[in-house]
């Protein structure tokens, strides 16, 4: 009998045990705390007509937050407005949207059904927007830039048709710049891809890095989230995943880890997901049980401030420690191919 317990009661080992156990639980439900009063912005703050807010790509500028958001216009088709904060939470829409679809050049042409999922990198001296066009032609990603939120300038196709979901490494690696991107495939479920451009325009040495897998949580497809996020362990990497159930299609949020030096190369994709749809804002709503993310702001003490669209209709937000991703990625990792 262990010295402090009774005959039939239990041993401090198998109290320690218990405490062990539920640290780890405690630690693997904290992977992303909800922030308490979301979601954080609303169709009802937006002073200009929409039905939606969701997806929005969000960075630091000039010590405020700047999110470009995704709305669904009262036709169905989609606009991309802006909001900024001081905190991260609360944040102030502008009067009028920031990226709508042109009737001019390429754009028009390609952008004709709307635009959509605005990812943000801060890439030498631009805010580089990559965002997603949809047109009878079917879907492509574009390229826009900014230096200050004001005026914006669209650049380039930079996908051919059925290609979205690309997010901007934010520096150039081994002289080249590097994306992350999701082509569709017919034989096989879309899985993350990388691909490499001397100019931000022309992208090629495309390579499959993750792919779904079968009978689990990211089975039917996965695609890049928020812009990968440099950290002393390397890329961090948070994308969304969805699984088909007899109800709807279940959407999730991953994180993978890629070597600093060749992002090509994985050093671990966390078997769990990081975030489901849970709370009643993500389970039902525009389009039910959905989590989907285009952008992740970490900050200076170890956090990371990640934001989601919830249910496709309401914008939420939520904080990790990077440390814990990073060891999810390093500690229970599942196969990348
Ligand atoms: C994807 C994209 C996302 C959307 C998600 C869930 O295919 O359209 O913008 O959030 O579906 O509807």
């Amino acid at each position: 009998m262990t010295k402090g317990s009774r005959d039939y009661g239990t041993t401090n080992a198998e109290w320690l045990n218990i405490f062990i156990w539920f640290k780890n639980k405690q630690y693997i439900m904290n992977k992303i705390k909800r922030y308490t009063k979301n979601p954080i912005l609303t169709r009802n703050d937006i002073p200009y007509p929409v039905a939606t807010v969701y997806n929005a790509g969000v960075v630091k500028f000039n010590g405020k937050y700047i999110m470009l958001f995704r709305s669904n216009i009262e036709n169905g088709r989609s606009i991309i407005g802006i909001a900024e904060s001081k905190d991260g939470y609360n944040f102030t829409p502008h009067k009028k949207p920031f990226l709508e679809p042109t009737s001019k050049d390429i754009f028009g042409v390609y952008e004709e059904y709307g635009v959509e999922d605005a990812r943000i990198t801060l890439l030498e001296d631009y805010f580089y927007i990559t965002y997603s066009v949809y047109s009878r032609y079917g879907v492509r990603t574009a390229l826009a830039r900014t230096t200050n939120f004001e005026k914006v300038e669209k650049i380039a196709m930079i996908t051919e048709v059925d290609q979205r979901n690309v997010v901007l490494f934010p520096e150039k690696i081994n002289g080249i710049y590097v994306r992350l991107d999701r082509p569709h495939a017919d034989i096989n479920p879309w899985g993350i891809w990388i691909s490499y451009s001397p100019d931000l325009i022309h992208w090629g040495n495309s390579k499959i890095l993750i792919k779904p897998l079968h009978y689990h949580w990211d089975e039917s497809k996965m695609g890049p989230g928020a812009p990968p996020i440099k950290t002393s362990e390397g890329w961090l990497n948070i994308f969304h995943a969805c699984y088909p159930t007899i109800n709807s299609t279940v959407y999730r949020l991953g994180v993978a880890l890629h070597e600093l030096d060749d992002p090509s190369k994985i050093i671990g994709v966390a078997d769990e997901w990081i975030l489901q749809p849970e709370e009643i804002y993500e389970t039902s709503g525009y389009v039910p049980n959905v989590v989907f993310t285009c952008g992740a702001v970490p900050g200076k003490d170890g956090t990371v401030k990640i934001y989601w669209g919830g249910a496709d209709e309401v914008m939420c937000a939520g904080e990790a420690k990077i440390m814990d991703l990073i060891t999810l990625c390093k500690e229970n990792p599942r196969k990348a191919l």
